[in-house]
């Protein structure tokens, strides 16, 4: 390919061409007012290549090919990428098909000044011997409104109408073109063609996930896409949620909702924008965020004055009117919550779901007359975030406390739920919620008298959990097959999929099936019915099992006979019948489905949580993609040098360890674990041999 481009580039300028490059034939076709559409890309010398190219719907991907006779006159051959080029057509133009072959490289070179890859109609502009004896078009294009075609070099490619083409482009040429029917099929393979192309097509849509769940990062990007949870956005770190990822949402958002209102906490809904003064009210918990917050800056063609702030997060928004609402101690505790977007411009590498510029959460603020009611409200949020990880996701967390120069810089301490994703053995927090004490309290005089007609400040509480636990558990349960979803969470916990036999009528399947369908319903099961004709069972069983329905139905011959369905658990692909009077096992087999999901992932976090005594273990444990467990002297300065220290040691490292590629970056504290043994005097420090104080998990994190 090098070669060959080399040698174009020679003869181009050796040659004066009327159109050397890709710049001369744009210009060219703006000069005639052809309008076109441009897409930039890298070479694409093949057809495989050329139809990843997106391109406008109704526009035509173009196989472009030079035919070469015996005489040594050239014909160029513009056909639609499916068409299959046949035989019988050179007569109709009054040629023989047995004197004509396809071009080879030299000749290419010869009569279009171009390389092989780099055959396109615009090239004609170079043939000035007239080598080239006709332009021949497929009659299939016609039925598009564009051509995609490469001008001149096939590093970009235009859309361009095939009328512009031929009586703009060619006509300035004074070239012939012909249009005519290329494929020798008769109608009806014409029509087995179609079918097969269209089924391709179908194929094309669902392939199943190209590599298994042990080339982790790949295996999440398709599974996000083919799973239907994610569209892409033009927006870099801005997603679209598909209706199958925004239901689990949904699932969080209800579930959440009813634990805080038992807990009286009110929803409500603060403005998005906030000026430069409301965020600096609060300097020191801004200042290390500053960077990622947005502005908006204008409106139609003017300038702001003040330019407005879209919310990282609400503190400063929501404080002023919390100091007005709160006056005396019956307006206490105060407890709002808001399920709202937030808006965070990070510049680390975006992952949908886990780290994305916008995203979804709720936020929740209280407070409190006392410090102890306070510190309790803590505790109770971050019971439910497990409860939301554990009983909704089935994903296990661990519970913890922030080391200081983890916490949330505004509060007074920070308790967090983490969890470890086995594959890659990274930290990611779930949710956090702080103990902020008076800071906020004092800055924005939200206080009360107390029962002794006493000035006091209120002790407050701020917590939130966001769209990246849908992350967490997309990656903790899908499998090489591709997502798998814990049942309480899944938009169709069960689908029911008719096995159409000769020997089964098929109204008969089918209201057999919606029969089925009504009884699950009545037992509150989420469950559908999948009668599409135009798919066969397998390509069903695929796409269900993609997208990681909990449990599939099938229904066929014998079943139908037996009065009986056959039952397919997605998580463990274990298969059985049950009789239709027994259907109401299923939610029962839902639940233990549940059960069996968490414990697997339970013992699957374990197993990535190590102890480590001095740094030799620590460095071997961090480099097998662990966690570690450690007793800890709880000094920032031992914090900061681990850190360091890891990051320099496994930047060292090899980056191929027995075959698996090792992760680097540093280690940093993740949380000291609310459940933890008590520690001794005596007993030191991992790394630096001071007395330890706690045990603290490190691990490489998100
Ligand atoms: C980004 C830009 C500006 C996090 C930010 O954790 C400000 C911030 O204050 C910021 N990123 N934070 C901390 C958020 C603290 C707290 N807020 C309420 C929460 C939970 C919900």
């Amino acid at each position: 390919m090098w070669k060959s481009r080399k040698i174009f580039y020679k003869i181009l300028i050796d040659n004066n061409l009327l159109l050397p490059n890709k710049q001369a034939c744009l210009e060219q076709l703006t000069k005639l007012g052809i309008n076109y559409i441009a897409h930039h890309h890298d070479p694409v010398p093949t057809m495989d290549d050329v139809v990843k190219i997106q391109v406008t719907n109704g526009t035509a991907y173009v196989k472009n090919l030079l035919y070469v006779d015996k005489k040594q006159n050239y014909y160029l051959i513009l056909a639609n990428h499916t068409t299959h080029v046949g035989k019988l057509f050179w007569k109709t133009l009054g040629l023989s098909s047995g004197n004509m072959r396809i071009s080879k490289e030299e000749q290419i070179l010869e009569a279009l000044k171009s390389s092989k890859g780099n055959v396109n109609p615009f090239s004609i502009a170079n043939d000035s011997n007239n080598r080239v004896k006709n332009i021949i078009i497929d009659e299939e294009l016609t039925k598009f409104q564009r051509l995609a075609l490469h001008p001149i070099e096939n590093t970009t490619t235009i859309e361009i109408s095939l009328a512009d083409l031929q009586n703009k482009f060619l006509k300035a040429l004074n070239r012939q073109s012909t249009i005519a029917k290329l494929t020798d099929a008769s109608a009806e393979q014409q029509l087995q063609q179609l079918k097969q192309y269209q089924n391709d097509q179908q194929n094309l849509q669902t392939l199943a996930i190209t590599v298994k769940k042990s080339d982790f990062s790949e295996w999440y990007q398709q599974v996000i896409r083919k799973a239907e949870l994610i569209e892409y956005y033009d927006v870099s770190g801005c997603y679209i949620l598909r209706p199958w990822s925004y239901f689990i949402w949904e699932q969080i958002q209800r579930y959440f909702d009813d634990l805080i209102r038992a807990e009286e906490v009110e929803n409500t809904y603060f403005p998005m924008f906030l000026s430069a003064q409301q965020l600096n009210k609060e300097k020191e918990h801004v200042e290390g965020f500053k960077a990622e917050v947005a502005w908006v800056t204008k409106y139609g063609e003017s300038d702001l004055n003040e330019h407005l702030a879209i919310r990282p997060t609400s503190e400063t928004i929501m404080y002023p009117a919390f100091a007005k609402w709160v006056q005396s101690h019956r307006d206490l505790p105060l407890k709002v919550n808001q399920w709202t977007n937030i808006v965070r411009w990070e510049f680390k590498y975006p992952t949908p779901f886990i780290r994305t510029r916008e995203f979804l959460w709720q936020e929740g603020h209280t407070a409190h007359f006392t410090k102890e009611e306070a510190v309790k409200q803590v505790y109770t949020i971050l019971d439910f975030y497990e409860q939301v990880y554990g009983e909704l996701l089935a994903v296990p967390v661990i519970k913890g406390i922030k080391t200081e120069s983890e916490k949330f810089a505004g509060g007074d301490f920070t308790s967090t739920v983490e969890t470890i994703i086995p594959q890659n053995g990274r930290g990611l927090q779930g949710a956090t919620s702080h103990h902020l004490g008076q800071n906020f309290s004092k800055m924005f005089e939200i206080k009360f008298e107390d029962d002794k007609r006493q000035k006091a400040f209120v002790w407050q509480t701020s917590w939130g959990l966001t769209t990246r636990s849908i992350g967490a558990m997309i990656m903790f349960h899908g499998d090489d097959k591709g997502l798998v979803l814990p049942p309480r969470v899944a938009k169709y916990q069960i689908v029911i999929i008719p096995i159409i036999n000769k020997d089964l009528d098929e109204k008969h399947l089918n209201e057999k099936c919606e029969q089925i369908k009504q009884i699950l319903i009545k037992q509150k099961l989420r469950v559908h019915f999948d009668n599409r004709d135009n798919y066969s069972p397998g390509w069903k069983f695929n796409k269900w099992e993609q997208k990681g329905v909990p449990i599939r139905l099938e229904i066929g011959p014998e079943e139908f006979k037996n009065n009986e369905v056959r039952v397919v658990q997605r998580f463990d692909n274990k298969k059985y019948q049950i009789k239709i009077e027994d259907l109401n096992q299923l939610n029962q087999i839902l639940d233990n489905i549940h059960n069996a999901m968490f414990q697997k992932a339970q013992i699957e976090l374990k197993q990535r949580i190590k102890q480590a005594d001095n740094w030799k273990e620590f460095m071997a444990q961090l480099n097998q993609r662990n966690t570690i467990l450690t007793k800890w002297c709880q000094r920032e300065e031992c914090e900061q040098q681990v850190k360091t220290k890891s990051g320099v040691e496994s930047k060292e490292k090899d980056s191929e360890i027995d075959g698996q590629v090792q992760l680097t970056g540093s280690a940093k504290t993740l949380c000291m674990p609310l459940k933890q043994d008590e520690i001794k005097e005596g007993e030191k420090c991992f790394h630096c041999g001071h007395q330890a104080k706690r045990y603290v998990l490190w691990g490489r994190s998100y």
